[in-house]
């Protein structure tokens, strides 16, 4: 395995309470600058990120286990990223590719065709979000179709644009009070092996969802099947074996377009480039975001070329889609996940969770299951002796985690994870303090 160069120090060392004094005072700054509904699960402001290390505004330097949300896989400061956004910025900041085009933008589609499922001749069409990923993919998928219903699934989460909130199923705190959303979304349910009925496997859990689709929409209208092959916010669900593949062949055969949306499952997270790969799926479409341009916003949408280029000239874009700057670093951030082979990376940072967090799912009585692939992994928190949610738990473990200087995050419809997403680039022995930091607060938990 590749050597990672850092620039801080790869360890856990707070000087203060948490926040610190700098940090308290910038929240009361904040609180007269920006609006309330724009909230931060973490109370500490950030001075530099490295590796798997926060340094705060007080000098206190915390475990990052949640990467800005899966973004900075290739860490926030990743060498290869600076060096090609200092380069690109100081040539260009814009352009606007649908004025005067330029070569990082072409690159990056050449690369991402190269690295998604699927060896069919590809296009790509670069945004700013995920959920302008997603928008898009949708907008071609009812192009190239000619039809309009969209169906998504229990669970998932696809962005906060009101087409995206539409597509994305909890209402508190995504969608309260947004609507009305975007109409022609259809919601079925997912396979949820941790909930659904035991023995029951991906197949007839995709039956079950297929059944609905030809019953409540009619497989005639449906333009696109919108699927996280890993659901993230929906609480880290890995659907049973065949689930995926069993709906990709019924789009096949009906005409309809199979999006992944790996926003937050692809790019090298899980072990592989896109989560597809687990189940050896090429969907028509991919979305990815997050983890492409290591923390520049920068996202897409590549699939087949006869899908892509259904859509007249013109009819896709936006000012700042795909930005000179986010796409250079994007193209360094891919050739980091290369060289230092952080797909492998993220397999040993599998075992490492699991080799740490040992087997509290059958020792706790809070833990209900452990699951994920690679550095995306989560635990789901439960009230002892059933499966019913513990949101509470899983609160209370971040927040003692936070205080010992470990960031880590929650989701899931009911809030009841705690989710595992450290940078690829986190130093072993980094991971394993927070792990432990981790367990210890679960065992109090739990005691
Ligand atoms: N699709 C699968 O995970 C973003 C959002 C957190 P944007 N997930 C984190 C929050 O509270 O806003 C996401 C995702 C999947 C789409 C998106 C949307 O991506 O870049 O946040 O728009």
């Amino acid at each position: 395995m590749a050597e990672i160069e850092y620039t801080l120090e790869q360890k856990r060392d707070l000087k203060t309470s948490i926040p610190g004094p700098k940090s308290v005072e910038l929240a009361e700054r904040r609180s007269n600058a920006v609006a309330s509904g724009v909230a931060s699960s973490v109370p500490v402001y950030a001075d530099k990120l490295d590796g798997g290390v926060i340094l705060d505004a007080d000098g206190n330097q915390l475990i990052d286990l949640g990467s800005g949300i899966a973004v900075t896989s290739v860490g926030a400061s990743a060498p290869k990223v600076v060096e090609k956004v200092k380069e690109a910025v100081e040539k260009f900041t814009h352009t606007c590719f649908m004025v005067t085009p330029y070569e990082g933008y072409v690159a990056v589609g050449e690369k991402i065709a190269e690295l998604t499922p699927g060896s069919f001749d590809k296009r790509a069409a670069l945004f700013n979000s995920g959920s302008e990923a997603v928008e898009n993919a949708v907008k071609i998928a009812r192009t190239y179709t000619k039809r309009s219903a969209v169906v998504v699934f229990d669970h998932a989460y696809h962005g906060r644009t009101n087409l995206t909130l539409a597509m994305t199923s909890k209402v508190m705190p995504y969608k309260q009070g947004f609507g009305p959303f975007a109409s022609d979304v259809y919601r079925v349910p997912m396979s949820y092996p941790f909930r659904d009925a035991d023995g029951m496997t991906g197949q007839e859990a995709a039956e079950r969802a297929l059944l609905l689709i030809e019953k409540q929409v009619g497989a005639e209208n449906v333009a696109a099947v919108v699927i996280e092959p890993i659901q993230g916010e929906g609480g880290f669900i890995v659907p049973a074996e065949g689930f995926l593949p069993t709906l990709t062949k019924w789009c096949q055969d009906n005409g309809a377009v199979f999006v992944a949306d790996e926003v937050q499952a692809g790019i090298a997270r899980t072990g592989t480039w896109f989560s597809s790969e687990w189940e050896g799926i090429e969907p028509d479409l991919v979305t990815f975001a997050k983890g492409i341009a290591g923390g520049m916003p920068l996202s897409g949408v590549v699939g087949r070329a006869e899908i892509m280029n259904s859509v007249h000239g013109g009819g896709l874009g936006g000012t700042y889609g795909g930005n000179p700057v986010a796409c250079a670093a994007a193209l360094g951030a891919i050739e980091t996940i290369e060289e230092w082979g952080l797909n492998e990376r993220a397999l040993e940072i599998e075992k490492i969770i699991k080799e740490e967090l040992g087997d509290l799912a059958e020792s706790s009585p809070i833990v209900g299951e452990l699951r994920g692939r690679g550095a995306m992994m989560a635990l789901e928190f439960v009230e002892p002796g059933s499966k019913k949610p513990n949101a509470d738990a899983a609160k209370q473990i971040a927040a003692k985690c936070m205080e010992q200087g470990v960031v880590i995050l929650t989701c899931g419809t009911f809030g009841n994870n705690v989710r595992l997403l450290p940078p690829l680039v986190i130093d072993f022995d980094l991971l394993r303090d927070g792990l432990r930091v981790f367990v210890k607060a679960i065992e109090e938990a739990g005691a």
